[in-house]
C-alpha cells in the first residue's frame, strides 16, 4: 500500500490556486475517490509518485508514449534541440516540412497537414474547415465519443466529461448545441435519421474511428464503410477523430486498420512523442480554404515549434524504424489472456474491449457497443479495482470510461506482475 503523503498535501495546496487542484479534470481521482498521486518521474513503463513509490504506467501521458517515457532516442533529440536550435522562433522552419511531409506518407487521408497544439485545436479547426468548405452549420458526432473541449463538442461528450457526470457543459450557447447532433456509436441507421432530418444542413461527421473515451469500443464491421458512402453521397466532411487512435493501432492509425478513408484526420498525442503537439489534415480541396491560402482562419502562436516537433519526428522515425506493432499486439494478447483467465476463476463475466495496444476491461457483463452499454459498468466495482491496482503499483486511468495503454517498454514480466495484480484487484472489486 503506497504512503500518500506528500502526494496528499501537494493536493491540498493545489486546490488553493488550480480549480480541483489539476489542470485537466480527468486527473482529479473525482470518479475513483482518494487523493490524485503526484507523480515525480517518469522511465519507460515506469512512474515514481513523490512520495518514491514506483508504478507500471498504464496511462502513458493518455496515450503519448506508445514507446515509454523519456524514450533514450527522444531525449538525446530534444537535448540537441535545446542546445543548438531553439524552443521557439515563430517564424517557418524546415522541421515543420518535415513532419508534413512524413505524416502525409503515413496517413492515408492526409495530402495536407496543419500543425496545432492540442488536439482539441485540431478538432476545433477541422469542424469550422468544414463548415466553411461546405457552408453548412451543424455537425453530427456519437454519444460518448470526446473530442477535446471545444463548445461544439461538449454534448454527450466522453473522457473527463462524462466520468464526471457532466457530458453536457453549462457555457456552451444554445446556438452551439443546437447545431451538434448526436448519433449511437455502431447504428448507421441512427446516422441516417439525423441526415434525412437535416437534408443539406450537416457540414461534418466527426467519429473515433476506434472510441477511446467510452472505455475502448471498436467500430463493428461495416460500420465506417457506410459512414464513408453515406458522407460521399450527401456531401458532408467525413472527419476522423485520430488523436488517441492514430499511430497507436497502426502507423497509419485506424484509416489504415480499416481500409476506410475520410476527408480530414485530427491528430495529437503520440505525434507529440510528450509535448503538446496535434494536427490536422487531408484533402488537398478541402485544406486549401485554411488561411492564409484559403479564407478560414486559423492560427496558432506555438504551432510547428521547433522543440514539440523535435519529439513528434523523433516519435515518428522510431515507430518507422522499429515498426513496434507485432510486439505491442504480441503484450496486448498476453494482457488480455491473463485478465480473461482471471476472470474465469473468478466467475466473473466482465467485458474486455480492445483494438492493439488500447484497451478497457469495463465492469459490466452487456456488450460493450456504444455509449448506453457502456454506462452499464458499475463505477464503485471499478473505483475499487482502480485503488486495488493501483496499491499494487499499477497505475491505471482513475476512470472507468478511458483506455489503458501499453507501450513498447512493458516487458513481459511486467505484464506478468500486472495479470497477478488484476487477480487480487477483481476480488478485492468485490464479485
Ligand atoms: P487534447 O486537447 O486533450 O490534447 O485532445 C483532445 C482529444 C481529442 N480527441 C480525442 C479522441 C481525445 O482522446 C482527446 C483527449 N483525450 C483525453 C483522454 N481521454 C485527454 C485527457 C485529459 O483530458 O486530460
Amino acid at each position: 500500500m503506497p504512503q500518500l503523503t506528500k502526494s496528499a498535501e501537494l493536493f491540498e495546496k493545489a486546490k488553493k490556486f488550480i480549480p480541483g487542484g489539476v489542470n485537466s479534470p480527468v486527473r482529479a481521482f473525482k470518479s475513483v475517490g482518494g487523493t490524485p498521486v503526484y507523480m515525480a518521474k517518469g522511465s519507460g513503463a515506469y512512474l515514481t509518485d513523490v512520495d518514491g513509490n514506483s508504478y507500471l504506467d498504464y496511462v502513458g501521458s493518455w496515450g503519448p508514449f506508445i514507446l515509454g517515457s523519456m524514450h533514450p532516442r527522444i531525449t538525446a533529440a530534444l537535448e540537441y534541440t535545446l542546445k543548438n536550435i531553439g524552443t521557439s522562433f515563430g517564424t517557418p522552419i524546415e522541421m515543420e516540412i518535415e513532419i508534413a511531409e512524413l505524416l502525409c506518407k503515413i496517413v492515408p487521408s492526409l495530402e495536407m497537414v496543419r500543425m496545432v497544439n492540442s488536439g482539441t485545436e485540431a478538432t476545433m479547426s477541422a469542424v469550422r474547415l468544414a463548415r466553411g468548405y461546405t457552408g453548412r452549420d451543424k455537425i453530427i458526432k456519437f454519444e460518448g465519443c470526446y473530442h477535446g473541449h471545444g463548445d461544439s463538442f461538449l454534448i454527450k461528450a466522453g473522457s473527463g466529461a462524462l466520468t464526471l457526470g457532466a457530458p453536457d457543459s453549462p457555457g456552451v450557447t444554445k446556438g452551439t448545441a443546437m447545431d451538434t447532433l448526436n448519433a449511437t456509436y455502431n447504428d448507421i441507421d441512427s446516422v441516417k435519421l439525423l441526415v434525412g432530418e437535416n437534408k443539406g444542413q450537416i457540414a461534418a461527421i466527426i467519429i473515433e474511428p476506434v472510441a477511446g473515451n467510452t472505455g475502448v469500443i471498436p467500430a463493428k464491421p461495416g460500420f465506417l464503410a457506410a459512414l464513408r458512402e453515406l458522407c460521399t453521397q450527401e456531401g458532408i466532411v467525413l472527419i476522423f477523430d485520430e488523436v488517441m487512435c492514430g499511430f497507436r493501432v497502426a502507423l497509419g492509425g485506424a484509416q489504415s486498420l480499416y481500409g476506410v478513408t475520410p476527408d480530414l484526420t485530427t491528430m495529437g498525442k503520440i505525434i507529440g512523442g510528450g509535448l503538446p503537439v496535434g494536427a490536422f489534415g487531408g484533402k488537398r480541396e478541402i485544406m486549401e480554404r485554411v488561411a492564409p491560402l484559403g479564407d478560414v482562419y486559423q492560427a496558432g502562436t506555438l504551432s510547428g515549434n521547433p522543440l514539440a516537433l523535435t519529439a513528434g519526428l523523433e516519435t515518428l522515425k522510431i515507430l518507422i524504424d522499429e515498426n513496434p506493432y507485432p510486439e505491442l499486439e504480441r503484450k496486448a494478447v498476453i494482457l488480455e489472456a491473463g485478465f480473461s483467465d482471471n476472470l474465469k476463476k473468478l466467475g466473473l463475466n466482465y467485458v474486455q474491449n480492445r483494438v492493439g495496444s488500447m484497451s478497457c476491461l469495463f465492469f459490466t457483463e452487456t456488450p460493450v457497443v456504444d455509449y448506453s452499454t457502456a454506462v452499464t459498468a458499475d463505477t464503485k466495482k471499478h473505483g475499487k479495482y482502480f485503488h486495488s491496482m493501483l496499491d499494487q503499483g499499477i497505475y491505471l486511468a482513475p476512470s472507468q470510461f478511458e483506455a489503458m495503454f501499453i507501450s513498447f517498454m512493458h516487458t513481459d514480466e511486467d505484464l506478468e506482475k500486472t495479470i497477478k495484480a488484476n487477480y487480487n484487484a477483481l476480488v478485492a472489486s468485490g464479485k
